[in-house]
């Protein structure tokens, strides 16, 4: 008994060194990256035979549904400066540049009888820019702007949506997959289906809530999955890539002990975002069995002769189950969570929310971004790695977007500090054995931060958005960031020696907030 007390004595002495420690090494071939999203960096969004997106119509509707009546149309203007965007990456030295391809820029319609040859131009001189710096192109097919054409016809709500972004990713692969290795077929499943068709927060707004992001889950996940297919049965032996999705996550705490909080919180993890991962990532497939029981049960009190959650058949869970060589992991904050009788009568019937009967809540001491729903809470981050871990046999880990945002300004300590604080998280995860194998940062440069506009800055660059050349200039995050890149470690004490509080003080402004101390906890 007194043994095992010194061992375990030892052992927490020893990991509480660990987490303290100031310099810490990323694992051997850890790569590092930066992303963007075509409609909120390119704009040229009538230019070259492009297509119209749904969200040149959202951003063009009167009155304006975003905040600022901002539009992408120039946004960082990318379509004319891609070659300054690459030099950016070279100054930060990245392993890789994440950034998505507009579908209507290729595909004016949407289908794929006529291919934009100004479009294919573009992403092919992106491309070929990448490589000439030893940048590995990592592209997304599909980061939300989807032709017009294709929305007038019930966009990701009509099952035929399954073959169109199937006969699109296959012009995809034809184009560009001679050098392109590595794919990502969707962006967000949750972001498309619940704030573009459940809600009024994403384009195309429809706001059909207990329905339609039901009907788009499925479809969402058998577009994937087909795309997968595609890929192993036709291109990957040629092109020798790999393909995945990118999840967003979000770690939901019980807000109390209570039995009530935690199934709360277990509730709301499978809806937010196991709805989509477990058809593809679990041994079982399908839909979650607390999303089913729910959906199914609360259908049948509502006089629904079926679910209102689709089902996948047999073949369809078979078909879905497996289709990602690395789980893609978008990740940002945590919120508390709880269920309690305060919940009778708070949100419609039917909807995704009383569906999952969760209340979901910000926890006011935990540092606060520019963006009201982000709050760095690296511990939560750490908690989902180690959760994903466990329920999908430890798949390899590439996390595709994680960052903060600020209201401007080059001295950016509160994103240093988040980035910092995240990264040393993923470090412990790594420790408890995830096999996490990349980090990308949320942006690289300021962009269109869709209903938000540009009232929300997440870039390692700020944009001059006013400026007739769209001047980009590094931050101080992006000096730190290089460092981290440079060395592959972590040291906390970094200090840039080449970015200078005059060049700071150019912008005149100052930020507001202040960073939490995660390592010295
Ligand atoms: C991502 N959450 O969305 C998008 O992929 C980007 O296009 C966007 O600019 C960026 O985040 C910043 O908003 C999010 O659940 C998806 O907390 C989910 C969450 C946050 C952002």
């Amino acid at each position: 008994m007194a043994r095992l007390l010194v061992i375990g004595f030892l052992i927490c002495l020893s990991a509480g060194v660990w987490s303290k420690r100031k310099v810490r090494s990323f694992p051997e071939g850890f790569q590092f990256g930066a992303s963007t999203a075509a409609y909120q960096i390119e704009g040229g969004w009538y230019e070259d035979g492009k297509g119209l997106s749904i969200w040149d119509i959202a951003t063009h509707t009167v009155p304006s549904p975003i905040k600022d009546q901002s539009t992408g149309d120039v946004a960082a203007d990318s379509y004319h400066l891609y070659q300054r965007d690459v030099e950016m990456m070279n100054e930060i030295g990245l392993d890789f540049y994440r950034f998505s391809i507009s579908w209507p820029r290729v595909l004016p319609n949407g289908f794929s009888d006529r291919v934009n040859q100004a479009g294919v131009d573009y992403y092919n001189n992106l491309i070929n820019e990448l490589l000439k710096n030893n940048i590995t192109p990592f592209v997304t097919m599909y980061h939300w702007d989807l032709p017009q054409n294709l929305q007038r016809l019930g966009g990701w709500t009509n099952p035929l949506v399954v073959d169109w972004f199937v006969d699109y990713a296959r012009v995809l692969f034809d184009k560009f997959g001679d050098r392109v290795r590595s794919w990502i077929t969707i962006n967000e499943p949750k972001q498309i289906c619940f704030e573009g068709y459940g809600s009024d927060s994403k384009a195309p707004f429809l706001n059909m809530t207990g329905i339609a992001e039901y009907l788009c889950a499925k479809n969402v996940l058998l577009a994937h999955a087909k795309v997968y297919r595609l890929y192993d049965e036709e291109y990957r032996k040629l092109q020798n890539g790999t393909i995945g999705i990118s999840i967003s996550c979000t770690w939901y705490e019980p807000a109390s002990d209570t039995l009530d909080d935690h199934q709360a919180a277990l509730d709301a993890r499978q809806f937010d975002w196991g709805q989509y991962a477990h058809p593809i990532f679990s041994r079982a497939g399908d839909f979650p069995t607390e999303v089913k029981k729910n959906v199914a049960l609360k259908s049948a009190e509502q006089g629904y002769r079926k679910s209102r959650l689709p089902e996948l058949s047999a073949a369809e869970v078979a078909l879905i189950r497996g289709t990602s060589d690395f789980f893609g992991l978008n990740t940002y904050t945590s919120k508390l969570t709880y269920r309690d009788a305060s919940l009778e009568g708070m949100y419609a019937v039917p909807s995704y929310n009383d569906d999952m009967g969760a209340v979901m809540i910000k926890d006011p001491s935990w540092p606060q971004a520019q963006s009201s729903w982000l709050q760095e809470v690296p511990w939560g981050f750490f908690k989902l790695l180690v959760e994903i871990k466990n329920l999908y046999d430890n798949p390899p880990v590439l996390v595709t977007e994680n960052g903060w945002s600020t209201a401007g300004g080059l001295l950016d300590d509160d994103r240093i500090g988040y980035y910092r604080n995240y990264l040393n998280a993923l470090l412990d995860a790594v420790d408890e054995g995830c096999d996490v194998k990349a980090y990308t940062a949320w942006s690289l440069m300021d962009n269109f931060e869709w209903k938000n506009g540009y009232t929300e800055k997440f870039g390692l660059y700020e944009v001059d958005f006013n400026s007739p050349d769209h001047t980009r200039t590094p931050r101080k995050s992006a000096y730190i960031y290089r460092e981290v890149i440079r060395s592959r470690q972590l040291d906390i004490n970094y200090e840039p020696e080449d970015f200078t509080a005059e060049s700071a003080n150019s912008s005149g402004e100052t930020e507001k907030n202040s960073s939490s101390n995660y390592y010295y906890k």
